[in-house]
């Protein structure tokens, strides 16, 4: 067991670290107030490569491993989980999955641009009915002559405004459940394509949340990934990957929070002295310490098996529900280390207790990862 990174792993680290710290850090606080969206930033990364990390080199990507991923994902979410979720979502929502399942063609049209992050994807699978319980699709993909034709709404989709390249998961055979679900790429300006409004978050606020209404949309036939009926083993799987996005995205917001607790504590005195000083303050310091380093061996662990090309879904899960959940307790905490300026925007933990939350949330609850994760252990 070797818990050291390698050359290239510290090398990517230190790339999303420095431009976290040096330029997502400018405007994030505006960017909260605004919700504007980081167009410069994710212009800057992807000339850096964070876009398409994972991918190929031959189509245009990094060829990194899912290590790097995560390290890059956690340094960016440490100052903007906004930024974070974008690539996040990018990589191993999209192009993992046309990546791993799409046809040659495919990854030329569409790989090879989102890698460079020259066009942005969006990976659509919930709608206002099929969250959670995600083998319920109500939008339908009705196959006509060379093309299916798509109707429905998806809701809560990450870059939705902003994705030119959309994974769109729809049921074509109801009759067969989730067996009857496909999955195809469409591109954004297809006609009967509309996007709707831009959701107000809590949290993550300059991330780009919209609905995506199809009427009567004409996909060719060619754009299915995989075989008839593959679409939801096909968003199974991506989402595996998707978790171990997320809790990193998770492992680096309780690191951002981390960070700023323990230098407020080193600098902030009540009764004479600074508050690290206090058992009740360093006792929090040391809570959150041990949860960061769970989550952190939990997100290696489930990195390292996908890279091995092992079974990695309830490892994925208990990275995200674990982490995920850390990072809750942790921003929460370190509100509570900073009073009332933790109450405030200036000091940046209130903004990452938003940001929690939501991953909680997406890519499946932790409720959800709670029933994979028992699910896998009952099974035999
Ligand atoms: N990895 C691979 N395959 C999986 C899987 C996973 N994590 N979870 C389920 N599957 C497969 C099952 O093996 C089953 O395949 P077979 O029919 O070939 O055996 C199929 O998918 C259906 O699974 P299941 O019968 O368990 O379906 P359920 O409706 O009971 O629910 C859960 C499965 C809850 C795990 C699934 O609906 C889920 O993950 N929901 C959350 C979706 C989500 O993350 N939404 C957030 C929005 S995306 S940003």
């Amino acid at each position: 067991m070797d818990f050291n990174y390698t050359e290239e792993q510290e090398m990517i680290r230190q790339a999303a670290r420095d431009y976290a710290q040096r330029e997502l850090i400018k405007d994030v606080l505006e960017r909260d107030e605004t919700a504007a969206y980081p167009t410069k930033h994710i212009k800057n990364l992807s000339e850096l490569g964070f876009m398409g990390i994972m991918v190929d080199p031959k189509y245009d990507g990094g060829g990194m491993d899912t290590i790097s991923y995560t390290l890059a994902i956690e340094e960016i979410s440490k100052i903007d989980s906004s930024v974070g979720v974008i690539i996040s979502v990018n990589n191993s929502l999209v192009c993992w999955g046309v990546e791993e399942y799409g046809t040659e063609e495919h990854k030329e049209k569409y790989l090879r641009p989102m890698a460079r992050g020259d066009k942005i994807g969006a990976f659509l699978l919930s709608e206002p009915e099929a969250g959670s319980d995600a083998t319920s699709q109500r939008t339908t993909a009705i196959p006509d002559g060379d093309f299916y034709i798509l109707n429905g709404t998806k809701n809560w989709i990450t870059s939705g405004g902003t994705a030119s390249i959309f994974l769109v998961i729809a049921q074509t055979h109801p009759e067969l459940g989730h067996k009857g679900i496909n999955v195809f790429i469409l591109e954004n300006d297809a006609p009967g394509v509309s996007i709707g409004k831009h959701e107000d978050k809590m949290g993550m606020r300059s991330s780009d949340t919209h609905s995506v209404m199809f009427t009567d949309v004409k996909v060719p036939k060619e754009n299915r990934i995989g075989e008839d009926g593959f679409g939801f083993k096909f968003a199974m799987e991506t989402l595996n990957g998707g978790r171990i996005g997320i809790a990193a995205q998770a492992l680096g917001i309780a690191g951002g929070a981390f960070d700023r607790s323990v230098q407020y504590s080193r600098e902030r005195k009540t009764f004479g002295t600074e508050i690290a000083n206090h058992q009740a303050i360093a006792f929090k310091l040391s809570d959150m310490a041990v949860r960061i380093e769970n989550s952190r061996l939990l997100v290696h662990k489930a990195a390292w098996l996908k890279d091995q090309g092992r079974n990695f879904s309830t490892a994925s899960a208990m990275a995200k529900q674990y982490a995920a959940d850390a990072a809750m307790w942790i921003t929460t905490e370190a509100v509570q280390i900073h009073g009332g300026y933790g109450y405030v925007k200036e000091y940046h933990v209130e903004r990452l207790m938003r940001e929690a939350k939501l991953t909680q949330i997406y890519e499946g609850t932790s409720e959800i990862q709670k029933i994979i994760i028992s699910r896998s252990i009952l099974k035999d």
